[in-house]
C-alpha cells in the first residue's frame, strides 16, 4: 500500500520546473500507474496525454521493462563505468546503432537530455581539435530552442525564462531565428509551407563569423519544449546542405522525437536528412531508469582512435554511463517497442490524431493547431497582460476532468505512449473541447 500522501510534509522538496506555492496549496499527486492511466493519490484515474514528460513511449507499468529491472537489480546492481565494462552496455549499443540511421555507428551513454547534450557538444569541438581544425569552436543554436538544463545546452537553446537568469553563459555561441509563424502557417497540418527560407540564417551567421570558427549546429528537428515547432518543408534539408558546404556538424536534439514519437524510430527516417550527431534520453528506456545516448558517425568516433592504445582517448563520461540497470531496462524497453511495433505505430494512428486534433478549430481562443505523428499543439491566445494563464487553467481543469496535458506559454502540447487506442484520442479530444469551451 502507498502510504497516504495527505500525511507527507510537502515543504522541504523544491519541485523542478513547478509552480511550488500552487502545487503545494493543492497538490497533484500520482501514487500508481498502468498502460494510457495514472492513479491519483484520491482514486482518480487519469489518461497520459503526455507520456509522462514525452518519455514513457511504450505506456506503463510494461511487464518486461519491470521484470527486467527486477531481475538486473539482484544480478548486477552496478559496475564501474570507466576502464570496465558488462555485457548489458554493449549489448543495447548494438542494438541501438542497428535501429539509428546507418553511419551512426557509435554511442555514448548519459543519464539524461541534458547530460547528451553537454556530451554532444563536447564531442563536436573535440571532434574539430583531435582532427587538427581546433579554431572551430563556435556552437550555433536557435531560438526558442530547448536543449535541457545544463550550462552548455541553454547556451545553444533559446528559451529566455531558462537563460536570462545565469549570466554570462558559454562564449561563442550564436542563435538561428526560430521558425514560428502564425501569420503565415496558422492552422497546417504536418509541416509548414512557408519558412525554409529560415535555413538561410546560417548563411548570416556564417558570413559574420566565418566558417572556419563554427564547430556545430544544433536543432531539434520538431521543437518540442517551447510548443511544438514543426520544421517548414524543405528547411532541415536546406540546414544540412549548408552544413556540409561548410564543413560544420550538424546536431540533431531528438531527446523528444526519438523512438517512435513521429511514426518512426528516428527524425532522419521521417525527413529524410540525416545529422552526424543525434541526442537521444526519455524513450529509451521508457523514462523508467534515467538514461540518455548520444549517436555519432563513425568519422567522429575514429578521428579519436589514436595515439597510444593504452591511453584514454576522450576525456569525459559519468559515473552511470551504461550502469546495468539502466542498460537492462534499456534492453527490456527496445523489446516492448519490438513486440508492440512501437516505433512505427504513430504512422497508423497520425491521421486519426490529426483529424481528431483539429476538429478543435474554431473553439473559444485557439488560434493555431498542430501535429505531426502522435503529437499534437494547440496554440491558445493569452489573456492579456497575462501570458501562461489561459493555458494553466486549462491543464488543471483537464486534469480534474482525468486528462494530463502539458502546457508551455500558451501552448497545449500533446504526446500520448504511443500504444494509445483510438477512443482514448476521442477522450483526449473530447475532453480538450469541454475544457476550451468553459475556459476563460
Ligand atoms: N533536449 C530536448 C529537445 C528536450 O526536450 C532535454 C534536452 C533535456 O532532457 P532532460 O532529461 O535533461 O530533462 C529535453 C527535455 C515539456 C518537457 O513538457 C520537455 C522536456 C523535459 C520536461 C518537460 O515540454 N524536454
Amino acid at each position: 500500500m502507498n502510504a497516504p500522501v495527505t500525511t507527507n510534509n510537502l515543504d522541504a522538496f523544491w519541485m523542478p520546473f513547478t509552480a511550488n506555492r500552487q502545487f503545494k496549496k493543492n497538490p497533484r499527486m500520482f501514487v500508481g500507474a498502468d498502460r494510457m492511466h495514472y492513479t491519483t493519490a484520491e482514486g482518480n484515474k487519469v489518461l497520459d496525454g503526455t507520456a509522462g514528460l514525452w518519455c514513457v513511449n511504450a505506456g506503463h507499468n510494461r511487464p518486461k521493462i519491470v521484470e527486467a529491472i527486477q531481475k538486473q537489480a539482484a544480478e548486477l546492481d552496478y559496475a564501474p563505468a570507466f576502464q570496465m565494462g558488462h555485457p548489458k552496455a554493449f549489448e543495447l549499443a548494438s542494438k541501438l546503432v542497428q535501429l539509428t540511421p546507418s553511419g551512426l555507428d557509435h554511442v555514448m551513454f548519459t543519464n539524461s537530455g541534458s547530460e547528451s547534450v553537454e556530451t554532444a557538444l563536447k564531442t563536436a569541438l573535440a571532434y574539430h581539435r583531435v582532427k587538427g581544425d581546433g579554431s572551430r569552436f563556435r556552437l550555433i543554436g536557435r531560438e526558442r530552442g530547448y536543449h535541457g538544463v545544463n550550462f552548455g545546452g541553454i547556451s545553444v537553446g533559446g528559451i529566455v525564462p531558462n537563460r536570462k537568469m545565469f549570466g554570462t553563459l558559454l562564449t561563442g555561441v550564436d542563435h538561428l531565428r526560430h521558425t514560428h509563424d502564425l501569420e503565415k502557417n496558422a492552422f497546417t497540418r504536418l509541416q509548414p509551407e512557408y519558412g525554409a527560407e529560415l535555413a538561410d540564417d546560417l548563411e548570416r551567421i556564417i558570413a559574420l563569423h566565418d566558417a572556419s570558427t563554427i564547430a556545430a549546429v544544433i536543432v531539434e528537428p520538431v521543437a518540442g519544449s517551447t510548443g511544438v515547432l514543426l520544421p517548414p518543408k524543405g528547411y532541415l534539408e536546406k540546414l544540412r546542405q549548408i552544413c556540409d558546404q561548410h564543413g560544420i556538424l550538424l546536431i540533431f536534439d531528438e531527446v523528444i522525437t526519438g523512438f517512435g514519437r513521429l511514426g518512426t524510430p528516428f527524425a532522419p527516417d521521417y525527413f529524410g536528412v540525416v545529422p552526424d550527431i543525434i541526442v537521444t534520453a526519455k524513450g529509451l528506456t521508457n523514462g523508467v531508469i534515467p538514461m540518455g545516448a548520444v549517436f555519432v558517425k563513425k568519422e567522429i568516433h575514429d578521428a579519436f582512435m589514436n595515439g597510444p592504445e593504452h591511453m584514454i582517448e576522450f576525456f569525459h563520461g559519468y559515473t552511470y554511463s551504461g550502469n546495468p540497470m539502466a542498460s537492462a531496462a534499456g534492453l527490456a524497453t527496445l523489446e516492448t517497442y519490438k513486440e508492440d511495433g512501437l516505433l512505427t505505430r504513430g504512422a497508423e494512428l497520425a491521421p486519426y490524431w490529426e483529424e481528431a486534433l483539429h476538429s478543435l478549430k474554431g473553439l473559444p481562443h485557439v488560434i493555431d493547431i498542430r501535429n505531426i505523428g502522435l503529437i499534437g499543439a494547440i496554440e491558445l491566445e493569452p489573456i492579456a497582460g497575462e501570458p501562461t494563464r489561459r493555458a494553466f487553467s486549462a491543464f488543471l481543469d483537464a486534469y480534474n476532468k482525468g486528462l494530463l496535458i502539458r502546457t508551455t506559454g500558451d501552448i497545449i502540447a500533446l504526446s500520448p505512449p504511443l500504444i494509445i487506442e483510438k477512443s482514448e484520442i476521442d477522450f483526449i479530444v473530447d475532453t480538450l473541447g469541454g475544457v476550451l469551451k468553459s475556459l476563460n
